[in-house]
């Protein structure tokens, strides 16, 4: 049987994905790659499921590429020719941002440790990071002669404007977790006691929301990034028509008028 990389559980309506290679602070190998996208397709797929938090086991979150994997590891010989890493992106990293950012459910993400490289802009690509006290976040790429990937050029300016993203990708220092969230990079920061439990109260409360309100919210925010205030103001228009015509937005009108609380189903 092959090895578990990645752990899954279920609480409720939220599914927890723990990646699992403790020993290399849960960087990625392809099979850590196969077995998160199995688990986020499975997730996707599975109508009990809404929301999803991401988290990594022991005391890293992700260090990003497993440089040590032989499939991107430069070889040594002299005069051997060069890893195809655009390879590499093209085949998992691109395709895991893109199944994260359609993911048709919240995704929070539980920063436990480390999140370094890929594994930074992994839980920079979810909808809502939580980090423990303890953890930071590092742009390892330049270290290494590399440029952010994993929408970590997408990303960074977005979420702290270009003089910060310029700041932590061209230095790549290691950002406590306070610090991200003084600088806006993160949604929270919490003492390490108390992440997985604040981590799954956030997403119980997501899953009780109208989960499809808030994926539609998620791609309104990414697509107006690249609109005029007229197309945005068009998307606003289409996405109220289509949710005014939804279960959850009559339920949440009949809940507030009843004064009871509104159970939402749509997703
Ligand atoms: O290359 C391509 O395919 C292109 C794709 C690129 C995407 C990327 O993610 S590039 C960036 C890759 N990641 C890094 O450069 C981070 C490398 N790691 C570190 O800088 C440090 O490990 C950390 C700052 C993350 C943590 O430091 P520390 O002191 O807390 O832990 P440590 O002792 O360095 O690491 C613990 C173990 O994990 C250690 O193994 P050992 O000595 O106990 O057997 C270390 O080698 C291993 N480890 C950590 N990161 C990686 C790793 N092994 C393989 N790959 C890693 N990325």
């Amino acid at each position: 049987m092959s090895e578990s990389l990645v752990l899954s559980s279920q609480s409720g309506a939220v599914r927890t994905l723990t990646l699992n290679r403790p020993a290399a602070l849960n960087s990625f190998t392809t099979g850590l790659h196969g077995q998160l996208m199995e688990a986020l397709d499975a997730a996707a797929d599975d109508a009990q499921v809404r929301c999803l938090v991401l988290t990594g086991a022991s005391r890293g979150f992700c260090a990003g590429q497993d440089l040590a994997d032989p499939a991107v590891a430069p070889d040594p010989v002299p005069g051997a020719a060069p890893k195809d890493l655009g390879d590499v992106i093209e085949r998992h990293y691109r395709p895991l941002v893109l199944r994260l950012r359609s993911m048709p459910v919240p995704v929070v993400a539980a920063v436990n440790g480390v999140a370094a490289g890929a594994g930074a802009n992994l839980a920079l690509a979810c909808d809502l990071v939580l980090a423990a006290r303890s953890a930071s976040f590092i742009q390892a790429f330049a270290k290494i002669g590399l440029v952010p990937d994993t929408a970590g050029t997408w990303l960074l300016p977005r979420l702290v404007g270009r003089a910060q993203a310029l700041g932590l990708a061209l230095l790549g220092d290691k950002l406590p977790a306070a610090d991200a969230e003084r600088i806006g990079l993160i949604w929270r920061c919490v003492d390490d006691a108390v992440l997985q439990d604040e981590a799954q109260a956030l997403a119980q409360r997501l899953a009780a929301m109208p989960v499809k309100a808030l994926v539609a919210t998620r791609r309104a925010l990414d697509a107006a990034q690249s609109m005029d205030l007229e197309q945005a103001l068009t998307e606003e228009v289409r996405l109220q028509r289509k949710l005014g015509a939804s279960h959850d937005y009559l339920e949440g009108v009949a809940a507030f008028m009843a004064k009871r609380p509104p159970q939402f189903t749509d997703r």
